[in-house]
């Protein structure tokens, strides 16, 4: 297709020969800058090993540079910090003060945030929200007591800086002895990287949003489908994700047809590679510092014992993989005993490439590098639809003027036979009704089922939405939101090993703040995938106000998922406490992944005085508005706020 022939050849080459395996023994053939592990301007194995040592108040310097590197095979210009991507590791300690100096050398303004951190809102670096940003040519100077421990990242929150280069691995030591007595530590930072400009990137987006995606579903898929589920089941499937303008196939909406994926900055070709002596206890920091990619990472042949998530303990979980979301973190311990090499795989959720890595005893040994999967669909349930075994014997398809014409066709009676992936629940619908409502020109699905309300205690719950269904900001509604932190990650339902999931995740610590909510916050994820329009309740960040936590009190945060991807939604300055059903030990999240179709319930202690910002951390998602402030604020008049 030539609309993408202004993309290198040379790097579609290495794509392909990376997914079909070819790419051991072709090491050769690269440039050094591109074989060598050592020195360059990333993380290799000496500068992402955690140094550690005596607890002490930490000053660091960060110089924010724009210059032309080696990277990914080849040669771009990336924003650096101290000439390095990812940056340098800042590793603090609990108790002890940090000193931070970010010096922009760059011709526009620039921020870092602190990804995790407990600290005044002021110095949480959020341009626009807590600090102007940092003019060309300033210093800006952030101090700050060490109130935690644990795996965090920064990263720059100005524009899509992020996206160039300009991240990087934190590192907090803990006061006291944490139990987990690694002999060694690495961080495993997880970025991709692109060659095009990342405005380019995101006007293409805005242009066609499915420019990334080339596994549309096929006429010999369709067929397929007839042959599996009957004419009737495959078309009313068909017809429904017409509608809803997406493909069962789209994962990810930036996929490796542009991205490189690099692990400690480096390309997989380029094998990162951490030194081990066999018999030790090695504590891997993974961090998902991408922009867009989620992954699913497992070291084949040996287990995980997975210690911490986004920074905070949980009580040790033995597992084979784990799905990583954007911004999350996840420390593991292995413990390998063999002297041999073991590859880190970090699969794309999409599967359209990875990122990868090895532990050798010695330099230069390799393991096999797993061929990559299939790829994952999408399912009816990711959509919020029920359809199977629901009693429609009330519904009705109102007339209303439809986006695309053919929602007339669907046969919406009672098959038994629904797609594959959806809930075999029993419901009754019994009086609610389709109000085919839909929007105008969106396509959009706007299935209002009416006012019921709690189905079962843990099974679908019937969405409520605005009376607008979030207005032209909103494609997807979704008629039912379901409970999922016991399902594992899109694409690894099936795998035939141990998945982490999110309702094995349990506190060492009981809960603190045991106090009922005083309020509850509900908001909607919404999105028009067809205009690349993001937002929260249909509402875009510009022409929204901020959400209130009144300052101290207990907060329950709802979170429902309406579109058909996962949105990583983050929030500054305050740990939330996900209701994962762990009885007293919630496990603490900055960042939580929500599926798509589900509804997700958070208790957050307002504690922390400030101007804060809750986001989805796909940055071309919180770039085009799925962003707000919160702000909290001292009842005794808003001082800080
Ligand atoms: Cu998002």
């Amino acid at each position: 297709m030539n609309r993408h022939s202004h993309d290198s050849d040379r790097r579609r080459l290495l794509r392909a020969m990376g997914a079909t395996g070819l790419l051991a023994g072709f090491n050769a053939l690269l440039p050094a800058y591109a074989r060598s592990s050592i020195g360059g301007s990333h993380l290799n194995a000496a500068a992402a090993q955690v140094p550690g040592g005596k607890p002490r108040d930490v000053v660091m310097d960060f110089h924010v540079r724009r210059e032309t590197i080696d990277i990914a095979g080849g040669r771009a210009s990336a924003i650096t910090l101290n000439h390095l991507t990812p940056g340098p590791i800042l590793e603090l300690w609990e108790g002890k003060n940090a000193h931070l100096r970010v010096h922009n050398h760059l011709d526009e303004s620039t921020s870092i945030h602190w990804h995790g951190i407990l600290l005044p809102f002021q110095m949480d670096g959020v341009p626009g929200v807590a600090f102007p940003g940092i003019d060309p040519g300033d210093t800006f100077e952030v101090d700050f007591p060490v109130r935690q421990a644990g795996t965090y990242w920064y990263h720059s929150h100005s524009g899509l800086q992020e996206q160039v280069g300009q991240t990087g691995p934190t590192v907090i030591h803990s006061a006291e002895d944490d139990g987990i007595n690694a002999d060694r530590e690495y961080v495993i930072v997880l970025n991709d990287w692109t060659f095009e400009d990342p405005h380019r990137l995101l006007a293409k987006l805005k242009e066609m949003s499915d420019y990334y995606n080339f596994s549309e579903r096929t006429v010999g898929d369709l067929m397929e489908d007839v042959s599996k589920s009957g004419v009737q089941a495959a078309l009313r499937d068909r017809l429904a994700w017409g509608n809803m303008r997406m493909s069962p196939r789209d994962i990810a909406d930036v996929t490796g047809y542009t991205y490189s994926y690099l692990m400690n900055g480096m390309h997989p070709e380029s094998n990162w590679t951490g030194l081990f002596t066999p018999g030790e206890r090695i504590r891997l920091r993974v961090i998902n510092a991408s922009s867009m990619t989620y992954f699913n990472v497992r070291l084949p042949g040996l287990a995980m014992t997975v210690v911490a998530a986004d920074g905070k303990e949980i009580q040790p979980v033995e597992t084979d993989e784990f799905q990583i979301g954007v911004a999350e973190t996840f420390d593991v311990v292995v413990q390998p005993k063999a002297d041999q090499a073991y590859t880190i795989m970090a699969e794309t959720m999409d599967r359209s490439g990875y990122a990868r890595g090895t532990l050798a005893p010695r330099a230069g040994m390799m393991a096999p590098v797993p061929a990559l999967r299939e790829q994952p669909q999408r399912t009816m349930v990711d959509m919020g639809m029920d359809m199977s075994k629901m009693d429609m014997g009330g519904m009705k398809m109102g007339g209303g003027s439809m986006g695309h014409g053919s929602m007339k066709q669907m046969d919406m009676s009672g098959s038994s036979q629904g797609p594959a992936g959806m809930s075999h629940k029993d419901h009754d619908m019994g009086g609610s009704k389709m109000s085919g409502k839909m929007a105008h020109g969106t396509g959009a699905m706007a299935g209002s089922m009416g006012t019921g309300a709690m189905m079962e205690q843990s099974g679908p719950i019937i969405a409520r939405h605005g009376p607008d269904h979030h207005g032209p900001g909103n494609l997807t509604v979704a008629n039912v939101e379901r409970y999922r932190l016991g399902e594992r990650g899109t694409g690894l339902e099936d795998v035939n090993h141990r998945v982490l999931t999110y309702s094995q995740l349990r506190n060492v610590v009981p809960m603190q703040d045991r106090r009922d909510p005083s309020r509850t916050i509900e908001v909607h994820l919404t999105g028009n995938m067809d205009r690349y329009m993001w937002s929260f309740d249909g509402v875009k960040y510009s022409n929204a106000t901020p959400i209130e936590f009144p300052y101290g009190e207990r907060i329950r945060l709802i979170l429902v998922n309406d579109t058909m991807m996962e949105h990583p939604i983050h929030l500054h300055g305050m740990f939330m406490e996900l209701e994962n059903k762990q009885d007293d030990y919630l496990p603490f999240k900055h960042t939580i992944s929500v599926m798509p179709g589900s509804r997700v319930s958070l208790l957050i202690t307002a504690d922390e005085p400030g101007r804060w910002a809750f986001h989805c951390h796909l940055l071309y998602h919180m770039e085009m508005g799925m962003f707000r402030v919160v702000r909290v604020s001292d009842q005794s008049g808003d001082k800080n706020a």
